[in-house]
């Protein structure tokens, strides 16, 4: 069969999705988005777009006295209105902002002491995994990854010194959803200090908001489906906890890591359009797993959206819907999984996710490159697996330029 004929037979209507019994949309989102923290009236020109502020100093007006902004390490208009708007989003009281998704995850490591454990998702981030090892390493911090589809298995590990729960859901890159509810509950009860944290990436707060679900912490790298243009580095920390907030402010401040008020201007312009996007990002999404799903060259699809994924059940019960992260196991050896990269014309072949354009990535040797052979196997980081980001260009040209590229990778 031609791939254009396949796309077409496999295609889904937008109406399709909203039916699926997830949970009820947050109300008021898209409304937050564009007016939440910038009405017009505060700024003396009441301009309906934000000014940007780039000024590294303002002018005191006394000085014994403190004032909103003093220096934009320490604060500045345009990182306010994006910590306001993301904290109204996330449903939480507080947000900072840092200068990317890393450096988010390292202000957190330094609530941290010495002697302290962090019990990490084993299937993480490769950037995340790296971080933890590296600092652990330096700062005597002990560091355990663990499987946290299974909660009752990381029992064991959340002993007395854990301090901080890493969880990341659903998992970079193989899509497993954990039970944030059920996770956090089980950590809270062993240990009533400890710090859960979910890295909200690949679903954005459209779709997933951690702290309604038992959460102390929900982290996002804003660069990601946030900002959504491809354009931005950024790191976003949403707490309801006042002192955790006052906290991590003061260390945002001592550390440094903050974004510029330039990448805060254009991830909160990103913002104004996350809630149309996240809903075309799940439409393509789902018409791509459908289509690799029935496809002769691919092997086995992960998406939380399809019914035969084995976490559907968890997904459906704690978030609104799926984004458009896809990743399949191609038939064949690494050498069709390179063909089929090279193949591709719509999809480029880079890091990152989340932008309006689609990526494809090989995981082995990109994203998670620094994870041991051994542990990617066990993971099922294997040489046939590709992860999709699957963008807002047409369906149609998606399915067919995804169809052309699995064919000529066994020519
Ligand atoms: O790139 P940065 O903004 O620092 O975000 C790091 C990060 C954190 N958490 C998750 C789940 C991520 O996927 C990332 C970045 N990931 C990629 C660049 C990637 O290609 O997977």
């Amino acid at each position: 069969m031609r791939p254009a004929l396949r796309a077409r037979r496999g295609a889904v209507t937008m109406a399709d999705t909203s039916c699926f019994g997830f949970l009820p949309r947050f109300p008021h989102f898209a409304t937050r988005a564009i007016h939440f923290a910038q009405e017009p009236e505060q700024w003396n020109s009441r301009a309906v777009i934000p000014p940007i502020t780039l000024s590294t100093s303002f002018k005191l007006e006394d000085p014994e006295k403190k004032q909103d902004y003093q220096y934009t390490r320490s604060g500045n208009p345009n990182r306010h209105i994006l910590e306001e708007v993301v904290a109204s989003l996330d449903g939480a009281k507080y947000c900072l902002a840092y200068s990317s998704g890393v450096g988010a995850i390292l202000n957190v490591c330094h609530l941290l002491k010495t002697g302290d454990k962090i019990v990490c998702t084993r299937d993480v981030y490769g950037g995340t995994r790296q971080l933890f090892i590296e600092i652990g390493k330096k700062y005597k911090l002990k560091v355990a990854f663990v499987d946290f589809i299974n909660p009752s298995k990381a029992k064991e590990e959340i002993t007395p010194d854990t301090k901080l729960v890493w969880l990341e859901t659903p998992t970079n890159p193989t899509l497993k959803v954990i039970d944030i509810r059920a996770c956090a509950d089980l950590a809270h009860r062993i240990q009533k200090d400890v710090l859960v944290a979910v890295d909200n990436s690949f679903m954005s707060p459209y779709f997933q908001r951690p702290l309604s679900l038992g959460a102390d912490i929900c982290m996002s790298s804003g660069t990601k489906y946030i900002n959504g243009h491809s354009d931005v580095l950024m790191g976003l920390v949403s707490v309801n906890c006042k002192e955790l907030y006052e906290e991590l402010k003061s260390l945002q401040i001592a550390l440094g890591a903050v974004p510029s008020p330039f990448d805060c201007y254009m991830c909160n312009r990103g913002l104004k359009t996350l809630h149309i996007r996240m809903k075309l990002h799940f439409h393509n999404g789902l018409a791509v797993a459908k289509f690799l799903e029935s496809h002769p060259r691919v092997q086995e699809v992960i998406y939380p959206g399809l019914r035969c994924h084995p976490q559907y059940h968890v997904t459906k019960k704690q978030c609104t819907g799926v984004s458009g992260m896809v990743s399949f196991y191609i038939k064949g050896n690494i050498k069709n999984a390179f063909a089929f990269l090279k193949n591709l014309k719509v999809f480029s072949v880079g890091f990152s996710l989340g932008g309006f354009e689609s990526l494809a990535e090989h995981p082995a040797t990109m994203s998670h490159a620094s994870v041991p052979e051994e542990e990617r196997k066990a993971l099922g980081i294997t040489d046939t697996l590709i992860r999709l980001s699957v963008g807002l260009e047409d369906e149609e040209d998606l399915l067919t330029d995804l169809g052309q590229a699995l064919e000529a990778a066994f020519e």
